[in-house]
């Protein structure tokens, strides 16, 4: 009754082209419809954010419709389905992405001239979801935009924060964390689904082999629909909220004990209140493996729930779903499945074996050793301990299975070195024997020193190796359990391993990345198995990072090829490398890139107050804050430039290529060294900037909390970019294809993507400087009698210690982290590669003075970084790891 009252009250439907699904307005009258009734706003008066709103609630419908008969289609196919595994997804904004896939960009423009507004205007009305910390967010995104855009039966599997990535601010010339309120406006990208919950336990005991938790809570799943590109497949991003079983604990509420009723609640929230925001260290906290277990959890059961509705056997799984686990975060996979299979659904613990290892792969996306995770089996134990015990059982069989492997390395290596020691072990014998026979002829007294010194030579001799114990020993190499380097008996799950021994396939983001990681993190399990390791570079959908956030470059190309068809097909850029050559063509070329310098100098404006001139060469340095990315380095480079500005005649200073340096990224709100190099960064920015000496010949730009709307305004209007890790440090790094795509030249080291962008793009015309990722422990080793420090780099330190910059105490130990053997002793190896940076440095102020050749190859590198698309990526892994395969045949076909 209720309902149809409602239904009556809604205005008269002007068109209905439903199919019978959802009758649907035209998008002029649905965005009155929702200005009207959704967020009730009359037309006069509506407001950015109100017109936004209904905008994208307008959107909304037509992406539910998307969304409905794209997962109908699929569960009438029921093709084998990717779920990609995330504790994280920057998705951004929404809005201008949804509506030029759905391909309605022409009549959303249309619409909004009556209300004297434009798409992109409106668009800046929407929050940025910001559901991740830096690339591995970000790259999950780009995947699920791919794998909708190839008709790929993809969703991915993640957590809904009410907290995303906090909001970065500058007070006193520091940073400053506060909360990210991006649900607070409503969110009309999501749909709550009530009726999808499962119930995720924690802690508790074993009784009778059989796990009864402590402590539950309820996952209830909110879908949000991604529209591939001009395609009516629509994936599924679904993302968990947790919900107390009961809201309230009726009891102790009636027993007058209200803080305890909301307990469980308030616990509940807690597990997805907030997204750690730390990219590249460990959070050993055990709130963390809460919430990696929760989202994990929920979405096998899922999976599982689903698949049991069209089929009987779980024997089948594996060919009808593939797990991929985004870096160590969603590893428990591997055991909670196990658990699940066993436990729930009664199968062998051989047989669950059989089915995990089939349905699981596993993405690495980092080397640095203190961002490898490794849980305390105390922690596990207590949170999960059904799962512990089936790490030990699963790191048991693992054991088990290699020990003969492991015996006859040992075998093999005794072998070889106990001949050695035999031959000099039985020399020493024949000395003492010799050396006793003569003692005893000089009587008893010599004859019991001899002895004496002879037990003790034996007792310090080297004993021959005892095969069991090496074999014991070198075993532990290879064990997912292990004990604790620096705290003694402390026992740690070491979650890469467990990925490892659990999954089918193992991959890397770069080529150098995916060797690396068979070299130096798993050597001893590629031994094992060689078969399983793989790479995948990364990439990044071209809708976003060029078409939408570069119209204008955009636009060019489509003219140039006489087609759009690249939007879809990134190979196809290749044919912009004739333009290079054409004076005409790289005229307009730079004034696109002069259009976007515009737009950033203003956005500059907005949000630091400085005025900075569209003129000099925009060098941009953007990515989170981290002594391995270096941005400290480009900080004491900049400290040098304004001192070499400040030594010139005004002669010279005619002479000088001027520069806007814009560095953006986030520390780590506990990253005590990230938050001073952005302090650092702050203070140069004003000094140099307020310098009338100096004016436009350099300004040092700090813009506050970059993140995914950022990036699309200043991507676009680089002119260079720094990509400049410590060689074998960064796994891939995306931006640099960004960057690249967008026309902006690459100084960088010889790490990550920056060699492949080199080899498609040709060395020549990248600025690449620094010692190789295979130089790199040699030169740490070396840097014990480390003093060949330049004289540029000495100086400029000289001028932070001596408060040229301000607060010198405040950046004592930041100086002290890179000159001082005992405080760091520069493990980022800043001093060895400072002189090569500066060379490259030069060589990019000579080619700036030389438009024509700079603009070339501006050209060059959009032209020949099509092999960055997230779509090669996607379609890589479909075909390599997955065996997943888009549906032919319907109308699902693309338009
Ligand atoms: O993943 C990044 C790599 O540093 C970068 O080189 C690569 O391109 C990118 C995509 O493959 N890694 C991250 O962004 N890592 C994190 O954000 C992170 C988040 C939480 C953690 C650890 C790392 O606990």
């Amino acid at each position: 009754k209720v309902r149809s009252m409602l239904d009556i009250s809604f205005p008269p439907k002007e068109e209905d082209t439903s199919n019978g699904v959802a009758p649907k307005l035209g998008v002029e009258a649905s965005i009155e419809h929702e200005l009207k009734y959704r967020v009730s706003a009359n037309n006069t008066d509506a407001r950015p954010v109100k017109l936004y709103q209904s905008v994208a609630w307008s959107v909304h419908d037509r992406l539910v419709d998307a969304f409905d008969q794209t997962q109908a289609y699929w569960k009438e196919k029921d093709p084998k389905h990717i779920y990609y595994l995330s504790a994280e997804f920057l998705m951004g904004r929404t809005l201008t992405n949804a509506v030029n896939n759905l391909d309605l960009g022409g009549e959303y423009a249309e619409a909004l001239k009556k209300y004297g507004a434009d798409l992109e205007t409106v668009a800046t009305g929407e929050l940025d979801a910001a559901l991740g910390n830096g690339g591995l967010g970000r790259l999950a995104a780009c995947f699920l935009d791919s794998m909708a855009s190839l008709d790929l039966p993809g969703w991915g599997y993640g957590i809904r924060y009410r907290y995303g990535m906090f909001k970065q601010g500058v007070k006193d010339g520091l940073q400053v964390e506060l909360p990210d309120y991006w649900l607070d406006n409503g969110n009309p990208w999501e749909i709550r689904r009530p009726e999808t919950q499962f119930k995720v336990g924690f802690y508790g005991s074993l009784e009778d082999g059989k796990w009864v938790p402590g402590e539950e809570v309820i996952a209830e799943a909110y879908d949000v629909p991604i529209p591939g590109y001009k395609t009516k497949t629509c994936g599924n991003l679904r993302l968990w909220d947790a919900l107390a079983p009961e809201e309230f604990d009726l009891e102790a509420f009636n027993a007058g004990d209200y803080s305890k009723a909301v307990e469980q609640k308030r616990r509940a929230d807690g597990i997805t209140a907030v997204l750690y925001p730390n990219d590249a260290t460990e959070e050993g906290k055990e709130l963390r493996l809460k919430q990696q277990f929760f989202f994990v959890s929920a979405s096998l059961q899922d999976t599982i729930a689903r698949y049991l509705e069209q089929h009987k056997d779980l024997a089948g799984l594996p060919d009808k779903a593939c797990f991929q686990m985004n870096d160590t975060h969603p590893t428990i996979a591997v055991a909670e499945l196990m658990r699940l299979l066993i436990d729930e659904h009664g199968l062998s613990y051989d047989d669950a074996w059989a089915i995990t290892t089939k349905c699981v792969a596993y993405t690495n996306h980092t080397v640095m050793p203190e961002a490898l995770e490794k849980w305390p089996v105390r922690v596990l134990a207590k949170l999960l301990p059904r799962h512990m015990q089936l790490i030990e059982q699963i790191n048991s069989n693992w054991l088990d299975s290699i020990t003969g492997h492991v015996t006859a390395k040992v075998e093999a290596e005794l072998a070889a070195s106990d001949a050695e020691k035999q031959k000099k072990a039985d020399a020493a014998a024949e000395e003492r024997k010799a050396a006793l026979v003569a003692a005893e002829a000089k009587g008893e007294e010599a004859l019991a020193a001899a002895k004496k010194m002879v037990s003790e030579e034996e007792a310090a001799e080297e004993k021959p190796a005892d095969k069991a114990t090496l074999v014991e020993e070198k075993l532990k190499t290879y064990s997912i359990i292990q004990e604790n380097q620096w705290t003694k008996g402390e026992m740690l799950v070491n979650m890469a391993y467990l990925a490892v021994v659990g999954s089918f396939a193992v991959n890397g983001v770069a080529a150098i990345h995916s060797e690396i990681i068979k070299t130096d993190i798993f050597p001893h399990f590629v031994e094992i198995f060689p078969e399983r390791f793989q790479n995948k570079t990364n990439g990044v959908t071209l809708r976003r990072w060029l078409a939408y956030c570069n119209p204008e470059l955009s636009a060019l190309i489509t003219e140039a090829l006489g087609t759009d068809e690249w939007v879809r097909d990134a190979t196809l850029l290749a044919k912009l490398k004739p333009f290079a050559e054409d004076a005409a063509f790289r005229a307009r070329w730079r004034e696109v890139k002069q259009q976007k310098k515009k737009a950033l100098a203003e956005r500059i404006r907005e949000q630091t107050g400085y005025q900075v001139s569209t003129e000099p060469m925009y060098d941009i340095h953007v990515k989170r804050i981290h002594e391995y990315k270096r941005q400290y380095m480009n900080a004491i480079s900049l400290i040098h430039r304004y001192k070499v500005l400040k030594e010139m005649t005004p002669e010279q200073r005619a002479k000088a290529v001027p520069r806007v340096v814009v560095f953006g990224g986030k520390a780590a709100s506990a990253y005590y060294m990230a938050k001073k190099i952005v302090a650092l960064i702050l203070s140069i920015g004003e000094t140099v900037n307020n310098d009338p000496e100096i004016g436009d010949l350099l300004k040092v730009v700090f813009l506050p909390n970059y993140n995914v709307s950022e990036a699309e305004l200043i991507i676009p209007a680089a002119e260079i970019s720094q990509h400049i890790s410590t060689a074998g440090t960064e796994a891939s790094g995306t931006s640099n294809m960004k960057f690249a795509l967008n026309g902006a030249l690459i100084i960088g080291t010889l790490d990550g993507a920056n060699i492949e962008i080199g080899e498609n793009t040709g060395f020549e015309n990248l600025f690449i400087f620094g010692v190789k990722a295979d130089e790199i422990n040699k030169l740490r080793e070396d840097r014990k009698n480390f003093s060949d420090y330049d004289p540029r780099y000495t100086a400029a330190l000289q001028m932070v210690s001596s408060g040229v910059f301000g607060r010198p105490e405040y950046f004592e130990d930041l100086v002290a982290s890179i000159t001082d053997m005992n405080r760091g002793n520069d493990w980022f190896l800043l001093a060895n590669d400072f002189a090569s940076y500066m060379d490259a440095q030069d060589a990019i102020d000579e080619l700036y003075r030389d438009q024509e050749e700079w603009t070339r190859r501006s050209i060059i590198y959009t032209a020949s970084n099509g092999f960055f698309s997230s779509d090669r990526t996607i379609d890589q892994y479909a075909r390599e790891i997955w065996n997943v395969w888009r549906l032919e045949g319907s109308d699902y076909q693309r338009h």
